[in-house]
């Protein structure tokens, strides 16, 4: 492979938070879109990569690091300087982290793809709305918890931005683009308007505006669709 990091990646994704990431740090990386409308994720190039068929994935000298949660460790580690996670200075403060982390990866992002993709979860197409008004409450559950938090601090771990608040800002992204009720969440309304400003967040769209040509040159642009209304 490259000397160069390489992250496998798809627009709209959780492979955003990566892309910002490595922004962020600033030194040179290269990317490889995977199609989904293609099948790309299912593909033999890319299951060599991640054999679980998921973005993100970075090959780096180090061998392939997938899971976002593990890619954004990795990356703090390596370049400490860029500031993606504070140091672990004590066992509570590094505990924090994986705590944020975990909260992404573990309890949002699942409860995203059901609101997002509810007609992918169940075989049965009448299922859809009920998943997705269930994963909604879910969801309005566990961001209130941010929402009081982000009333009172302006990011997600206190006076400094960290990668976390790339990916919480993903999530609301997702979310919100597909029509979750923004209305008692002021403070991370707030959040996503400061956290999309950042020159590293503006960079990640691009490359993912440019993976959007891409696709539409191959007529493989991504269209949601519908979503009912629960019953
Ligand atoms: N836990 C993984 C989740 C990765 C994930 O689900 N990625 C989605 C895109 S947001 C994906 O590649 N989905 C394709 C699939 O599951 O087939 C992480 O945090 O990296």
């Amino acid at each position: 492979m490259s000397a160069r990091p390489v992250l496998w990646f798809a627009p709209q994704t959780c492979a955003r938070v990566a892309l910002t990431a490595l922004e962020e740090i600033g030194e040179p990386f290269e990317t490889r879109l995977v199609a989904f409308m293609a099948g790309e994720h299912r593909g033999e190039e890319f299951l060599a990569v991640n054999p679980a068929g998921k973005v993100p994935a970075l090959e780096t000298a180090h061998g392939v690091i997938v899971q976002n949660g593990a890619i954004l460790t990795f990356l703090a580690q390596r370049h400490p300087q860029a500031g993606l996670l504070p140091r672990p200075e004590d066992a509570a403060r590094s505990t924090q982290v994986f705590e944020e982390l975990f909260r992404c990866s573990s309890d949002l992002h699942p409860l995203v793809t059901r609101f997002v993709m509810s007609g992918m979860i169940s075989t049965r197409a009448d299922d859809a709305p009920r998943i997705r008004a269930k994963a909604g409450e879910g969801l309005a559950i566990q961001l209130t918890v941010l929402e009081q938090r982000l009333s009172a601090q302006p990011w997600m771990l206190g006076e400094d931005w960290s990668i976390l608040d790339a990916y919480l800002a993903w999530i609301w992204f997702r979310i919100t683009g597909a029509g979750f009720e923004q209305t008692k969440f002021p403070a991370l309304q707030q959040h996503y308007a400061t956290a999309s400003q950042r020159p590293s967040a503006q960079a990640a769209l691009r490359h993912e505006e440019k993976a959007q040509d891409e696709l539409r040159a191959r007529g493989l642009h991504f269209q949601p669709p519908p979503v009912g209304k629960p019953d």
